[in-house]
């Protein structure tokens, strides 16, 4: 009963960005479950370089080039899909970007890259794949929120302002599309070690002692951590679940803070 619960076997998935970080983190768990799992980028290296790991978890990656922001590019990436593997029963907008730039020095051609990749792309590449989920009468969409969605913070007003419009397309497309048994969730993570964190992490960077103090769990997550929440998202365990932003943070969202070394709970 209960692996039949998590059972993905034949679940055609497409990972957008899926080469690296969080993506393949999510295409290793769904993987290993059973789905059949697609990812795209528009770095053919990374998609070369993405199938070596993917076969060491036993995956048999599908691999393509497409840019999710160019509606033509998608339409046609997806046509190969459902050409090559079939109908997308499972869909993660994964793929995003940050710039890191204060609102008076950021160009707003700047500001306008960020949403256009990481709100305008999952509107995009949902609208192209959710005609055959309806016509199928079942479907799963996870779109990669952030724990930005909720929060602000100096120099991320294009991210902040993306993920923040995406919490609200999750729960449009919910409004929308709950009724052909389509279940659109969002994952929200918190700060997790990957090579977008990685400028603000490494180094000796004061951040990473921000996150460390902010963060109940007192860690960074994995990429694996969202992985596994990604699991129950596009799974039947999920069925009821619509509209949702799942934070996988470690708590940093429970937490405004506290002074260190003023009510320390003991190790
Ligand atoms: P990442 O390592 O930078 O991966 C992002 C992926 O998106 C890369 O594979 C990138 O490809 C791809 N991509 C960017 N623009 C694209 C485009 N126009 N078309 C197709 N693919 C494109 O980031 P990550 O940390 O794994 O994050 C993955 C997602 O989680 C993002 O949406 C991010 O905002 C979100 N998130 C991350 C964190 C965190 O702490 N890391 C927390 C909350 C939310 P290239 O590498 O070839 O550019
Ligand atoms: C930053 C970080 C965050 C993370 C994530 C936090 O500069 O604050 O990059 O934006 O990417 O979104 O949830």
């Amino acid at each position: 009963m209960i692996q039949e619960l998590f059972d993905l076997k034949g679940k055609v998935t497409l990972i957008t960005g899926g080469t690296h970080g969080i993506g393949m983190a999510i295409g290793k768990v769904l993987g290993s479950a059973g789905a059949k799992i697609c990812v795209n980028d528009i770095s053919e290296e990374k998609l070369e370089s993405c199938k070596k790991e993917y076969a060491e978890a036993g995956i048999d990656v599908y691999t393509l080039k497409f840019n999710v922001t160019d509606e033509d590019d998608v339409d046609r990436g997806i046509s190969q899909i459902e050409k090559e593997v079939g109908d997308i029963d499972i869909l993660v907008n994964n793929a995003g970007i940050i710039k890191r730039i204060p609102i008076l020095d950021m160009a707003v051609s700047d500001y306008k890259q960020v949403i256009d990749v990481d709100l305008v792309a999952p509107l995009i590449v949902s609208k192209r794949v959710v005609p055959k989920m309806i016509e199928k009468r079942a479907g799963k969409i996870i779109n990669m929120c952030s724990m930005m969605s909720v929060y602000g913070r100096n120099s991320v007003s294009a991210y902040a302002s993306a993920k923040g419009g995406l919490k609200l397309l999750t729960s449009n497309m919910t409004c929308e599309w709950a009724k052909y048994n389509i279940q659109i969730n969002g994952i929200g993570p918190g700060y997790i070690a990957t090579s977008q964190t990685a400028p603000i992490r490494e180094g000796g960077h004061p951040f990473n002692d921000l996150v460390m103090t902010r963060t109940p769990a007192g860690r960074w997550g994995e990429p694996e951590d969202v992985g596994n929440a990604a699991l129950f998202l596009a799974s039947k365990a999920s069925n009821f679940v619509n509209g949702h932003v799942l934070y996988v943070d470690g708590g940093i969202l429970a937490n405004f803070g506290y002074v260190k070394g003023e009510n320390d709970i003991p190790e």
